[in-house]
């Protein structure tokens, strides 16, 4: 199982979209692991986009994710960090194929209501950087057995 860090971008926060968005997320069948409402501050969203700080929408897309709260996200599922990537579509608004949540909620490019880890590595660095130990949790679920087909002894 792998789990992915989501990030409900202030503009998603302040457009009322946050229920509707994790819905989705449920209704695929991954689960909602840790979840924090944050003011986040110019130190993270700085460390979170270290990789981005040469390019140029960099100072406006820290100022973005510094104006206002974000929804974070601990989601885990099989496969759970290219599925939540596939759920959340292509990175600009106005590119993202309707059905997915960037096509059917916004037409920004900045923007872009929606941050998922794109790796394993990125997944494992950023859920350490907004969760602290013991906020990402481990629960079964009740519906579980008729999520994943266990019968191989794996989940399918
Ligand atoms: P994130 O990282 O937020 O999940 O988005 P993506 O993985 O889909 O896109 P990214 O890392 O290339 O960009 C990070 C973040 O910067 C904003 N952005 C990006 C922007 O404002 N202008 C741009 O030209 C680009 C490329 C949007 C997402």
């Amino acid at each position: 199982m792998e789990t992915t860090l989501i990030i409900l971008k202030p503009d998603a926060v302040q457009r009322g979209l946050m229920g509707r968005i994790i819905s989705r997320f449920e209704d695929k069948g991954l689960q909602v692991v840790g979840s924090k409402m944050m003011q986040i501050s110019q130190d993270l969203a700085a460390t979170h986009y270290e990789a981005h700080k040469e390019r140029p929408f960099y100072k406006g897309l820290v100022s973005f994710m510094t104006s206002s709260p974000v929804l974070v996200l601990a989601i885990r599922g099989n496969d759970a960090i290219a599925i939540s990537r596939k759920m959340m579509g292509a990175t600009f608004g106005s590119k993202a194929e309707p059905g997915t949540i960037r096509g059917d909620f916004g037409v920004s490019n900045s923007f872009n209501l929606i941050h998922g880890s794109d790796s394993p590595e990125a997944a494992e660095r950023e859920l350490s950087l907004f969760f602290k130990q013991g906020e990402v949790l481990s629960f079964d679920r009740a519906g579980d057995a008729w999520v994943y087909d266990m019968s191989g002894g794996k989940p399918e």
